[in-house]
């Protein structure tokens, strides 16, 4: 883990991330998520949280938002987090994230806000629409890092920019409350493959919940058959395989399947291109869905444990929600003296 930048901060590493509860957890989600989580909760102390406060920012039915939150504490189970070693909550249970996220709304500037692209793509044509919560998102974002004072932000590419917010966020409430180094400023870890999965019909698109089309990702709750048959009828181009990843620059469909498939496998593109050079995709998509079937077989399955005992992961939210708060409650505690707050 690199040294986080902050040179006044003289805190420990922390690494902090979360996954909002808006439908099935994809494989975009596990490769740029889960598995680096899992990875991480060995070195350094680890919150992982449900963003069900973020997944509000579009409507979610009630009823469903609370299967799905527990979904997603099972799909963190099923991957490998463990509950002695991470904490692991769902946000809403710490009500201290929506009260440092309204200071931090008054330290954000509009203009940082406005070269947000992840509010441009999600709005769409419909800006006026969206709800406010859409466009404040990453300020929330910066309070669920930096009230845990989390050095270490593992997210997929398309998170990168909200880190760098968050960053900005950290050194102005610093420098305005004259406290320097009292936050850190958090690095995003998001290089390396699996980083960006793209949609498996138009890989112009990353992978996403939201995508309309089932088609176009593959879910952590999908059977072996649904597996394949994404693989196989996902988009390409007629040609071979290439040797280098260099030679796939314009052939998104290939590059992200390759990228996928490097993923899954623990390996380089360049060292799956060795194997399959030359090859067509008739070839690679089998071999491609036999490896998906092997890695994500077992996640699905323990998934599958985790969501028939909904009483344990309810136990287990708790606890970490306790855990969560003990750690929170004393850093608004004292931003709310920075800021100058009436009370103790
Ligand atoms: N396609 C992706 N490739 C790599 N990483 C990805 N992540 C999401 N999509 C990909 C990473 O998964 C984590 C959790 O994401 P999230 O659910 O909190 O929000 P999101 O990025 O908006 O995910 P979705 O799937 O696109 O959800 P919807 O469609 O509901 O907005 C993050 O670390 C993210 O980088």
């Amino acid at each position: 883990m690199t040294e986080q930048t902050s040179p006044a901060y003289a805190g420990p590493a922390r690494v902090l991330s979360g996954v909002k509860p808006t439908g099935d957890l994809h494989l975009g989600n596990y490769l740029g998520a889960l598995v680096k989580f899992t990875r991480m909760q060995h070195e350094a102390e680890t919150f992982i949280f449900v963003a069900d406060l973020h997944a509000i920012t579009e409507w979610q039915e009630p009823a469903k938002l609370t299967a799905q939150t527990r979904e997603i504490a099972a799909a963190y189970l099923a991957a490998g987090l463990d509950p002695k070693i991470a904490t692991i909550f769902p946000q809403s249970a710490v009500t201290e994230h929506a009260e440092l996220a309204w200071i931090f709304n008054c330290v954000a500037r509009v203009g940082w806000l406005d070269r947000m692209t992840q509010f441009k793509d999600k709005s769409g044509k419909n800006k006026e629409k969206a709800s406010v919560g859409l466009y404040t998102y990453p300020v929330l974002q910066a309070a669920d890092i930096l009230l845990y004072k989390a050095t270490h932000v593992p997210v997929g590419d398309d998170q990168k920019q909200h880190v760098e917010l968050t960053r900005d966020i950290a050194a102005k409430f610093n420098h305005d409350f004259d406290a320097p180094g009292y936050f850190p400023l958090p690095e995003p870890i998001h290089q390396g493959v699996g980083a960006r999965i793209m949609s498996l019909r138009d890989a112009s698109e990353k992978m996403s919940k939201s995508n309309p089309s089932d088609a176009a990702r593959i879910n952590l709750t999908d059977d072996a058959d649904a597996v394949a048959q994404k693989i196989r009828k996902a988009k390409t181009d007629a040609l071979p395989l290439p040797e280098t990843p260099d030679e796939l620059k314009d052939r998104p469909e290939a590059q992200n399947l390759i990228g996928i498939y490097a993923a899954l496998d623990g390996r380089t593109a360049a060292e799956v291109l060795t194997e399959f050079a030359g090859q067509g995709f008739g070839a690679f998509k089998p071999k491609l869905a036999d490896l998906a079937v092997a890695k994500l077989g077992p996640v699905t399955e323990a998934m599958r444990g985790f969501m028939a005992d909904p009483a344990e992961i309810d136990r287990i939210l708790a606890a970490g929600a306790e855990r969560a708060r003990e750690v929170a409650a004393p850093t608004l505690r004292q931003v709310k003296k920075l800021v100058g707050f009436w009370g103790d």
